[in-house]
């Protein structure tokens, strides 16, 4: 059977001032699209459906929209869990009628899913907390996904009736266990899903995404990959933004990544959806499938001497979106600034670095108190920017001041 894993949509996400909507609309379609030409029987997202706990009404659409066109009338299970950008309350809430798509949503680690059989479809024949298996049309054996939902450390040791003080990496491993022992014997498929911050023992630090709420606070919410139980044949995993296994090659343990790159440190990824081949007792074959849909995040410096050299890449690149490094001796004057913006409709930031070495430090220097305030103003400016402010910055600073007397 075919398994489609992706994860981190985060819905209703923006960068900066700029809405990623229309973005998102297009790459979930893509989504659809793969799921369909490569004929997927199961589809898993893997958490962070949405990037706040009260997503704006166009995201809360494209979710419900996407999740109905991808269960391709009730023949195809899409299950969808919480990440740690998600409210559980709202993941689980529209389960009863959802459900009645295909559409299984699980929003807390303990959330058990009502047995169902759908018309033409496929059918739930057993479950348990955190835990599912399914009977689909074209397949003798059945798949079982053990999916865990994320919660932070202290409730996912409640809700698995552990201890305070036994480690997460325990509390996993003992219930994952349990559930593996109990359900997931070599006569179907087994599955893992969940949200958690997972790498590698012994393995590379990975980084958190930019700008995502961290997990890994002083490493407690961190686990390690061989908590994993021997019987689970694939892990799909939420959280981390770039496509990577923490896991090995008999035993995937994959970060699908997000969709979209939705952050500076994601510019120049390549963004994907794994389709997983699996059978009963047998090593999963893996293809993942390059999306093409969405903006490409770039990091681009001139030097402000160059600055029709910037023009001209920024006219030629319009299909991105731009944190432009701008080197000068002087700060950047609004002309400039203005050419720039109207050069590319997608500039996030532009940030000025001065390259000139006359940068005073106050700490050593004499502040001549003598001055007027404008003067003083100007020397401070200096000292922190490395330049002289321009007229209309004064001219600004005059304003202020005066509004004030
Ligand atoms: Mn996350």
């Amino acid at each position: 059977m075919k398994i489609l894993h992706t994860a981190d949509w985060h819905l209703g996400k923006r960068l900066d001032n700029f809405n990623r909507l229309e973005e998102q609309i297009l790459v979930l379609n893509e989504i659809c699209e793969i799921a369909d030409e490569q004929a997927v029987d199961v589809v898993i997202v893997a958490g962070d459906l949405f990037d706040t706990f009260n997503p704006p009404v166009e995201a809360i659409e494209l979710l419900y929209k996407t999740l109905k066109r991808l269960t391709n009338k009730g023949k195809r299970p899409v299950i969808a869990i919480a990440g740690n950008h998600d409210s559980p309350s709202r993941i689980d809430s529209p389960d009863p009628l959802a459900r009645e798509c295909g559409i299984i949503f699980m929003g807390l680690p303990n959330t058990k899913v009502q047995t169902l059989q759908l018309d033409d479809g496929f059918e739930i024949t057993k479950t348990d907390d955190g835990f599912i298996e399914f009977k689909l049309p074209n397949y003798s054996y059945p798949l079982r996904i053990i999916a865990t939902p994320y919660a932070n450390e202290m409730r996912m040791k409640e809700y698995f009736g552990e201890e305070k003080n036994v480690a997460l990496q325990e509390a996993l491993k003992k219930s994952w266990g349990k559930i593996a022992e109990t359900y997931c014997d070599e006569h179907g498929v087994n599955m893992l899903t969940t949200h958690l911050f997972m790498q590698k023992r012994g393995g590379e630090t990975l980084e958190e995404p930019d700008g995502e709420k961290p997990l890994k606070i002083g490493n407690a919410d961190l686990v390690y990959s061989d908590t994993i139980p021997s019987q689970i044949q694939y892990v799909a995993l939420g959280h981390l933004h770039r496509f990577q296994n923490v896991g090995s090659d008999e035993q995937p343990v994959i970060y699908s990544g997000s969709p979209l790159a939705y952050s500076f440190a994601e510019a120049g990824q390549q963004k994907y959806v794994n389709i997983i081949k699996a059978e009963q007792n047998k090593t999963v074959e893996q293809e993942r499938i390059p999306l093409k849909e969405g903006k490409l995040l770039v990091r681009k410096r001139f030097k402000s001497i160059d600055m029709d050299m910037a023009v001209a890449w920024l006219s030629e690149n319009q299909n991105t979106l731009v944190e432009l490094t701008i080197e000068s001796d002087d700060y950047l004057k609004p002309e400039d600034s203005k050419r720039l913006h109207s050069a590319h409709q997608g500039i996030v930031h532009i940030i000025p670095i001065v390259t000139n070495e006359n940068r005073m430090d106050l700490s050593t220097k004499q502040v001549n108190l003598n001055q007027d305030v404008t003067a003083l103003f100007a020397d401070y400016f200096k000292s922190v920017k490395g330049q002289n402010p321009n007229q209309e910055i004064l001219d600004l600073f005059k304003e202020v001041i005066n509004q004030q007397s």
